[in-house]
């Protein structure tokens, strides 16, 4: 991007909380992230997750029942872990530079959503999920791997609602409470309307990216013609900050990291159950030895 643009483009992140960039992505990448993704369900991977949207179920791909595979709509979570293609995209040259301008230092992948079809989500808040140690350094990139028809069931999204103030939970974070999702959303549709806000789709075709502030509120509208693919695959980044004081793993590529950690476990197994006793006690202990390696302040 020239001076020019990137003033432009500032800009409409600030007022609009979301960048629309036409043919950004580089058709070979997307060729090839493409390829990898068909080659991942045709011989299957020991690790590798996936969540049915049509059930609301996580498993591994390798036990995805054949019927369940030719109907119903998956997310495929973390390929960035597996493939170099992934990686490829979500951090070239020019994504990793743009991340770096709009986080304000060098942005670490955190995880990748690869979709085949629209995820008809209910509208939210990434951060609500996915809730960073600095308010303000969460991002997500969303690349079109393929034109899309507005029966796919494009991405909605609510221009502007970045601004509104976060909602603080019964516990005075801003990390999701299940049971008080209700008045969350109270609380959103309240603000929406006083902030006089509308929503917009995003109709890509394929190699366009758009990329959401974290604090905006989007989700998938739903899909008019069953069947209709939608092929995309989402990227959300921490701050390299943020990632080094919660001790995570940063793998080096192009102008940014990648995290480096395990997939995400099944629910009931015993991965699951060991990682909610230790992980958070793991990770607390790395980044105390990373803050004493930095000269940092200890928690
Ligand atoms: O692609 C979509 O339909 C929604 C994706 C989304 O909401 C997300 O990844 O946070």
């Amino acid at each position: 991007m020239d001076g020019q643009q990137l003033h432009d483009a500032m800009a409409e992140w600030d007022a609009r909380g979301v960048l629309a960039l036409p043919s950004f992505c580089n058709d070979a990448e997307v060729d090839a992230v493409l390829a990898d993704y068909r080659a991942i369900w045709r011989d299957g991977h020991a690790r590798v997750t996936v969540d049915d949207m049509d059930v609301d179920r996580r498993m591994r791909l390798r036990d995805v029942p054949t019927d369940a595979r030719a109907s119903h709509r998956f997310k495929v979570n973390d390929l960035y872990l597996e493939q170099a293609s992934v990686r490829r995209l979500a951090l070239d040259d020019r994504m990793a530079a743009l991340l770096q301008q709009l986080l304000g230092e060098r942005p670490a992948l955190c995880n990748s959503l690869s979709l085949e079809y629209g995820t008809e989500q209910a509208d939210h808040v990434d951060s609500l999920f996915m809730t960073p140690r600095t308010p303000t350094h969460l991002v997500a990139v969303w690349v079109a791997l393929e034109d899309c028809t507005p029966e796919s069931g494009l991405l909605r999204y609510w221009p502007g609602s970045h601004k509104i103030d976060p909602y603080v939970f019964s516990n005075g974070a801003r990390h999701y409470i299940p049971e008080e999702m209700g008045a969350w959303s109270a609380w959103m549709q309240t603000q929406v309307q006083q902030h006089g806000l509308h929503s917009e789709l995003f109709q890509p075709n394929k190699g366009d990216a758009f990329i959401w502030n974290a604090q905006l509120l989007h989700g998938g509208n739903p899909i008019a013609e069953h069947g209709r693919t939608r092929r995309s695959i989402v990227f959300h980044y921490f701050s390299e900050s943020d990632c080094r004081a919660m001790g995570h793993r940063l793998v080096p590529e192009s102008g940014g990291y990648w995290i480096r950690r395990s997939h995400q476990p099944i629910p009931g197994s015993f991965n699951a159950r060991m990682r909610g006793h230790a992980g958070p006690t793991v990770r607390r202990i790395r980044g105390l030895f990373a803050r004493k390696r930095n000269g940092g302040e200890t928690m």
